[in-house]
């Protein structure tokens, strides 16, 4: 079965939105494998945000994915990875269409709520990287 790395952000957990969105991955039919509360460090961060180092938002984003406990899990089901992106909507809650968690629970891209994987090579990696 495919898994893929999903992560509450700092403000869904601030918001208490833990239990609403887990609800949403298990009624999709999504297992829910393994689940963790933990606070990331800005060295874990920045390696999980490498990709967006030359932005001119890169602190930004790291100050907020570190600024309290964040709820990661690894779900798994069939095409884990592209099912729960679709689940979770597009980067920016603008864009992202009713129905999706980011188009639910948000409004802007800098608290976008939620994290998911983008392919099934990064979901093993980030899977490692936070449950390992
Ligand atoms: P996604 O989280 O949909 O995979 P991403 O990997 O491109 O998107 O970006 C990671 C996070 O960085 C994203 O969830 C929110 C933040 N981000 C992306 N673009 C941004 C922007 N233009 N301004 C502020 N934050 C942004
Ligand atoms: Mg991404």
């Amino acid at each position: 079965m495919e898994r893929s790395f999903v992560m509450i952000k700092p403000d869904g957990v601030r918001r208490g939105l833990i239990g609403k969105i887990v609800t949403r991955f298990e009624e999709k039919g999504f297992k829910i494998a393994e689940a963790r509360l933990m606070t990331i460090s800005e060295e874990l961060a920045s390696v999980h945000y490498a990709h967006l180092q030359s932005k001119p938002f890169f602190g930004e984003i790291i100050e907020y994915i570190t600024s309290g406990p964040v709820f990661a899990m690894i779900v798994e089901g069939h095409e884990a990875v592209r099912n729960a992106r679709t689940l979770i909507g597009f980067t920016n809650p603008v864009e992202a269409a009713a129905g999706t968690i980011r188009g639910d629970f948000a409004t802007i891209v800098d608290y976008n709520v939620i994290h998911g994987s983008d392919s099934v090579e990064n979901a093993e990696i980030e899977i490692k990287r936070f449950f390992e």
